[in-house]
């Protein structure tokens, strides 16, 4: 096999090696090879077939098996020039004065990231980003950003798809090299749930911004600037562009609600423009912000701050597309919306129509509506794939401005709700929702503030308690994990902090935090922590897989052993990777650029004594078989 890997390689091929091309060709040596990651995947295919694939196990099938059809674009042409070309030749500072100088409103489309972390449970796979992301390059190179990482995605894309987020990033970045990628950072708790060392937090930023990430939205849960710092500045120091977020709560219309008025945002906005944001988002995650609120606060910040302006909402309340447009009237700079068959509800307000609203108008957003029409067509083929992760429709009434649930989290506590049998008392969980964060001094609510208030809420319902009684009963309670790091500062401090009282009864003796749990974390050590993964992944272990491994240890550990398993089964096509193959199907696969792989599976033999069973395949026209135990 040596020798033909020296054959095979492009070097070679090109006609370019030269004596030393043995020395200075280490992946010479690199094996598992070609052959070996056949088996792999054949061993996944067998596997599939034969036990089927825990992540989709009784749950409603996919609806559809084919090929989702991709808008129709001319390879061979140029790609289009882009935002992210202007990008690149002004600079973040001249960038956002480029942006205020557009008439358009400009559009950023949040299918990739957030749309399908609020619809779908996070789980949209590479494979169905990939294969629409270069007509994206041709067709819709007008589009603002394309929001494609963070959030949820890093965590769910290792631990359920089995795949690296990475990856996806460097793939989709090839196949888009033209319009800005974006990203939500949830500042010093980067894409987990809790704050990490400031050198992690650092080299993160380091990381993805050489992947190729452009645009850096950043948040902090309680909106606590101080704990934004270092993220903030980590940014800039890539060069890449810093959005800084004010995470949108309350309700600005309400006389009786002073803590979040406009006066809060506008020095919260002032705030973040001295740490060095380029760009403002209102980060509207439970879609709170009505259309007159929204008005009035887009006006405010236009009046008080040069910067862009970016509006993030969702359309749990059916109504945010007005929010949109009144934001537009008074001088909004971008809007996020989500392609057609993955908008609305929990996700964003429909990119498709949001477009035609505007058209023809003074804010027209000029992108084309056939390419538009062609990619939600993509799409709604695309979600048939992931039926079995659709999240039940809850259509919101007037008691979410009371909860003020975040879009991703409303489906999310509903299904937790009901896997503890409280399906029925759904009512009571939101009512019970919004009674802790009166009982927590009404704090910011969004990843991972609002998972402690979630928990809190089913801790209460299940033990049949209101939020009053935590404070009344002389009992100790075992709060949930999450309730004590809130309420001792893991996760940074409110405004005004926390109610004493609340943190007696919680922490009783604990101590809790009063600076920056950044600040007193010890640097993480990236030499111990590569000499893990060199264990996990030998021969393998990057940069990138590094950083996973400091991020999620528990969630990466059981990662490498997929890939040491099964090889990298991304470019699966998602019907396959979910229910393997049917008997005479045939899957193209390729493991990497310009290496196929043709599969046919043929049939499944009886069970062997010892419960294993014979998986037979054709590869590239050969007879190949996996044994594989059956565990059913
Ligand atoms: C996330 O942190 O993943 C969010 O989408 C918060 O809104
Ligand atoms: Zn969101």
């Amino acid at each position: 096999p040596f020798l033909l890997k020296v054959l095979d390689h492009p070097t070679f091929v090109a006609g370019e090696a030269t004596t030393r091309f043995i020395d200075s060709t280490p992946d010479l040596f690199k094996f598992p090879d070609r052959k070996n990651r056949a088996t792999k995947l054949l061993r996944y295919l067998g596997e599939t077939i034969v036990n089927g694939n825990e992540l989709v196990k009784d749950r409603p099938p996919a609806l559809r098996r084919e090929p989702a059809p991709v808008p129709k674009f001319d390879p061979k042409a140029a790609i289009p020039k882009g935002s992210r070309d202007k990008f690149k030749e002004l600079g973040p500072e001249k960038f956002a004065g480029w942006i205020r100088e557009q008439e358009r409103l400009l559009i950023t489309d949040t299918t990739f990231r957030d749309a399908h972390q609020s619809l779908l449970a996070t789980r949209v796979r590479t494979k169905d980003m990939l294969n629409v992301a270069d007509a994206y390059a041709h067709r819709l190179s007008g589009l603002f950003s394309i929001e494609m990482w963070g959030g949820a995605t890093f965590d769910v894309s290792m631990r359920y798809l089995k795949e690296s987020p990475w990856q996806r990033l460097a793939d989709l970045r090839e196949a888009t090299p033209n319009i800005l990628f974006q990203m939500l950072l949830r500042a010093s708790n980067a894409v987990g749930y809790t704050n990490y060392p400031d050198n992690v937090v650092k080299e993160f930023v380091k990381e993805t911004a050489d992947a190729g990430l452009d645009l850096f939205r950043v948040f902090d849960a309680l909106n606590w600037t101080k704990n934004m710092r270092v993220a903030m500045e980590a940014v800039r120091e890539t060069g890449a562009l810093c959005e800084a977020c004010l995470c949108y709560t309350g309700d600005l219309l309400d006389p009786k609600r002073t803590k979040y008025d406009l006066k809060y945002y506008v020095s919260l906005a002032k705030e973040l423009e001295s740490l060095g944001a380029n760009i403002l988002a209102i980060k509207d995650m439970a879609g709170l912000c009505k259309p007159e609120a929204a008005r009035k606060l887009v006006k405010a910040l236009r009046d008080e701050t040069d910067l862009p302006i970016h509006f993030h909402t969702h359309d749990t309340a059916g109504i945010q597309a007005a929010s949109i447009l009144n934001a537009a009237d008074v001088g909004l700079d971008v809007a996020d919306a989500a392609m057609a068959p993955l908008s609305g509800g929990t996700a964003q307000v429909n990119l498709n129509t949001l477009a035609e609203a505007l058209r023809f108008g003074p804010r027209d957003t000029e992108l084309p509506t056939a390419a538009l029409s062609e990619a939600a067509t993509y799409w709604r083929a695309v979600r048939e794939y992931y039926r079995p992760f659709e999240a039940d429709v809850l259509p919101a009434t007037g008691d979410l401005y009371d909860h003020e649930m975040p879009g991703g989290q409303y489906t999310n506590l509903f299904q937790q709700a009901r896997a503890l049998g409280l399906a029925d008392r759904w009512q009571d969980v939101c009512r019970i929702y919004a009674e802790v964060n009166r009982l927590f001094g009404d704090i910011v609510k969004v990843t991972p503030t609002s998972k402690a208030v979630g928990d809190m809420a089913l801790f209460l319902v299940a033990n049949e308690m209101e939020a009053e009684d935590v404070l009344a009963t002389d009992r100790e309670l075992s709060f949930p994990q999450s309730v004590v790091d809130l309420i001792g500062g893991a996760m940074g401090q409110p405004p005004g902090g926390f109610p004493e009282a609340v943190m007696k009864k919680v922490l009783r003796d604990q101590e809790p935090f009063t600076d920056r749990p950044g600040a007193s974390l010890d640097p993480a050590d990236f030499e111990k922590a590569r000499e893990e993964v060199e264990k996990l992944t030998p021969g393998e272990a990057g940069d990138r897989d590094v950083l996973s491994h400091l991020l999620y240890p528990a969630v990466f550990k059981d990662f490498a052993a997929h890939r040491g398993q099964f090889g990298d089964t991304s470019g699966l096509p998602t019907p396959n990777f979910f229910y393997g193959l049917e008997p005479g199907e045939e899957v193209a696969v390729d493991i990497e650029p310009g290496k196929r792989l043709i599969v046919k599976f043929l049939a499944i033999g009886s069970p062997h004594p010892d419960g294993t069973r014979t998986v037979f395949f054709e590869l590239n026209g050969q007879p190949r078989d996996v044994t594989v135990q059956d565990r059913s």
